[in-house]
């Protein structure tokens, strides 16, 4: 009798003992975190996860040739940014009529590469839009999620391309460490590399999905506000408000979670985020760019109360008053004299529209999820009309 507790106790003592090892590393954790925050951003970005592997970039399809695209409709560009930072990019032409797509000529097999980048150059100056294509954290710019992204923005419009780059040291650029400000240099160095393919800003519309949402809504800030420049939109897939409450939220590495009950711990946690990629702030300073949300309402990720306050943040930065502030109510509805909102059929999604001549949108789509806006015919629908090309 005697044993059998004293075998008991010393389990629980065990057990406790752990409990505080495991607290006790995970404290210790955070704080070397909090003490040096230049460790914080390999946690942000995740480019050490270099999904997918082997990827031959410098190949004759950009290494996109297994992706699915036509044939020679995709090429590799090398971006030098303002630090000196070489970025590898796909540039990739429209969707192309399946008869022209596999129309594989001997001129096109034997064709020199500066002739080939000639022929590239002269199509994107010719472009009715250009997607310029930001994308999220871990893995690079092959990654199948994104690839479907690229193939439904090339089917907007007639004449669309698409530019997706890679940041510092993800895919084949650079392997410099990538934090916020090398990524904002990034961003920078991509919109200049477009235009200076001779296109108009008003046909370029940049796009941020998760991560990349914070770099696009900081790329038409500093356009707007340092350049006076406005482009043909900004889409963002999937974003969040700021990089602290996207972090206090993320379940993929749920590192602040024990915080983000307690309203004052919780305030201390996001102070201690030392990449903050504001897009709210961003977003509401960059009034005259036409914008649209989407969100998957089944996102576990960035949940869409993201979005939402995103969306109103916007409007009401452009009205000069706040929007909607308490009664967006439970089911999606959100109330104020400045919005309309359509619900489609079986409410597979919602759209809210500001009222104002340059459209701010907010589509939140039932079903999706992170990853999958790409696989909802009223995504696209959504876009084109966006675009005003429906
Ligand atoms: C930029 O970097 C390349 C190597 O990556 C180097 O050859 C070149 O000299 C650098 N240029 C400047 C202006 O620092
Ligand atoms: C910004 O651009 C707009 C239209 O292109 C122009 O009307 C306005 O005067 C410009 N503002 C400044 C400060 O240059
Ligand atoms: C104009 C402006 O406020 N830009 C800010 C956008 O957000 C980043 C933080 O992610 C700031 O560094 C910029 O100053």
């Amino acid at each position: 009798m005697t044993r059998v507790k004293k075998s008991q106790s010393s389990c629980t003592g065990r057990l406790a003992r752990g409990a505080v090892y495991a607290v006790a590393v995970y404290l210790t954790f955070v704080a070397t975190l909090v003490s040096f925050p230049t460790l914080q951003p390999p946690l942000v970005y995740i480019n050490w996860i270099r999904y997918p592997f082997g990827v031959d970039w410098t190949g004759p399809e950009g290494g996109a040739g297994y992706l699915g695209f036509a044939h020679d409709t995709v090429r590799t560009v090398r971006i030098t940014t303002s630090d000196n930072v070489t970025l590898g990019a796909w540039h990739i032409l429209p969707k192309q009529p399946a008869a022209v797509a596999y129309a594989r000529t001997a001129k096109q097999d034997s064709e020199e590469p500066t002739a080939r980048n000639a022929r590239f150059d002269a199509q994107l100056a010719d472009a009715d839009r250009v997607f310029l294509y930001f994308h999220g954290n871990a893995g690079n710019r092959a990654h199948r999620h994104r690839v479907d992204f690229y193939k439904m923005l090339q089917g907007i419009g007639a004449r669309s391309h698409v530019v997706a780059i890679d940041y510092r040291g993800f895919g084949d650029s650079d392997r410099v460490s990538p934090t916020e400000a090398g990524v904002q240099r990034d961003a920078i160095a991509a919109w200049d590399w477009v235009i200076a393919r001779g296109v108009q800003p008003a046909k370029v519309v940049v796009v941020g999905h998760s991560l990349g949402t914070g770099v696009a809504s900081f790329l038409v800030n500093h356009l707007s506000t340092a350049r006076n420049t406005t482009g043909a939109g900004l889409l963002v897939l999937a974003a969040y408000v700021t990089m602290a409450d996207a972090a206090l939220g993320y379940p993929m590495l749920p590192l602040l979670w024990p915080f983000k009950h307690h309203p004052q711990l919780a305030a201390k946690a996001r102070s201690l985020v030392a990449e903050r990629w504001d897009s709210e702030v961003n977003l509401s300073g960059a009034t005259s760019w036409p914008v649209l949300f989407l969100h998957g309402a089944q996102d576990f990720e960035i949940p869409s109360w993201h979005a939402r306050r995103l969306f109103r943040a916007v409007v009401g930065a452009r009205l000069g008053r706040e929007v909607g502030q308490d009664s967006w109510v439970a089911e999606g509805e959100l109330q104020d004299s400045a919005v309309e909102i359509k619900q489609f059929a079986g409410n597979e999604a919602a759209l809210y529209q500001s009222k104002e001549k340059t459209p701010v949108w907010f589509l939140e789509v039932e079903e999706a999820g992170h990853n999958t806006l790409a696989d909802f015919e009223i995504v696209r629908t959504c876009i084109s009309a966006w675009q005003g090309f429906i």
